[in-house]
């Protein structure tokens, strides 16, 4: 049969699409947004990232829909904030970004952020994925900073 060998072809081919298939698949959850308490005029912005997939990503940027400001990945280092250029989320692994830990930096809003936001994030290899984040009251900065200033006199 001279059809055969087609035939065999295309079962490598689909062979081959199949093992195209190995890519990340990244998972957004639980994002919250805080004022930072360690910066004036800045958000920090806490949230879950799964990658269920088997080929590793990272996590290269991110922007808050309808907001100018400058937006940083950021690290805690001896209790000082630096910015980095990307947080690995490796296949088959959850990374939190949380307090005094990696998290998201909202510097210089042009516009107070308020209820709920879209944040858009960026990843090397799966692109852009948007999740909802919840903004927090501020009310736990300004209750910090009275009892400083009544603590200063
Ligand atoms: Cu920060």
């Amino acid at each position: 049969m001279k059809h055969a060998k087609y035939i065999f072809f295309f079962l490598i081919i689909i062979a081959l699409t199949a093992c195209a298939e190995q890519k990340p698949q990244i998972v957004a959850s639980d994002a919250v947004i805080t004022p930072s308490p360690m910066m004036g005029n800045a958000y920090s912005a806490f949230l879950v990232i799964e990658n269920k997939g088997n080929v590793d990503d990272s996590l290269i940027g991110f922007y808050v829909e309808g907001i100018n400001a400058k937006f940083e990945l950021h690290d805690v280092v001896g209790g000082k904030m630096v910015a980095i250029p990307e947080i690995k989320i490796p296949a088959k692994s959850k990374v939190e970004l949380k307090r005094g830990s990696l998290h998201l930096m909202i510097i210089n809003p042009d516009k107070k952020l308020e209820n709920e936001v879209t944040i858009v994030l960026k990843f090397k290899k799966s692109g852009e994925i948007k999740i909802k984040g919840k903004v927090m009251s501020p009310k736990v900065k300004e209750e910090k900073e009275e009892e400083m200033t009544l603590g200063c006199g």
